[in-house]
């Protein structure tokens, strides 16, 4: 697979609101999109860092994988984001390498992206996510 640079650090937050001034008037970065993930159950707020991207997650159902995050862990970093130049190509490599996915096709994801997971107990504890443009 080609991985280009991360895309994204996901961060678990219970309320954008109330989380979005720290990263705006404390480390002087600008909410430039806010853009509620109906498959994902959650809002999510972007800023830029450079090349990669912070995604703050707010859940919006109790159902929601970061409602759950949240519950069991606390708030704090949720995913990292890949990007790839084929999303189906970088499965198809994991899962030939015995990592177990999450999902085995891709989806819809904010900001017109694809995205897809990898499972956490297949890569270290961390939930990976590719991305396609
Ligand atoms: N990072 C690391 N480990 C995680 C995790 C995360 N983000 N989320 C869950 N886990 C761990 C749990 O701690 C748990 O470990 P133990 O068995 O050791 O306790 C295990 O995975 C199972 O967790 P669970 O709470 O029982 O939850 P589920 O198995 O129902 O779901 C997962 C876990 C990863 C499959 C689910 O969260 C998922 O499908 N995630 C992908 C989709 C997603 O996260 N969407 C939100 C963001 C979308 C976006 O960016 O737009």
């Amino acid at each position: 697979m080609n991985i280009s640079h991360i895309e994204h650090i996901g961060i678990a937050v219970k309320d954008l609101q109330t989380t979005i001034p720290y990263y705006e008037k404390v480390l002087g970065l600008k909410c430039y999109n806010i853009e509620e993930v109906v498959d994902q159950k959650v809002k999510t707020a972007f800023f830029k860092v450079g090349e990669t991207k912070l995604e703050l997650l707010e859940p919006t159902s109790e159902e929601s994988a970061v409602a759950k995050f949240i519950e069991k862990k606390g708030e704090g970093v949720h995913h990292i984001a890949f990007r790839v130049d084929s999303i189906v190509q970088a499965l198809d490599e994991c899962e030939s390498k015995g990592v177990q996915l999450i999902d085995k096709t891709p989806r819809k994801g904010a900001e017109g992206l694809t995205i897809a997971f990898l499972h956490p107990k297949s890569t270290a504890g961390v939930l990976t996510e590719f991305c396609e443009e």
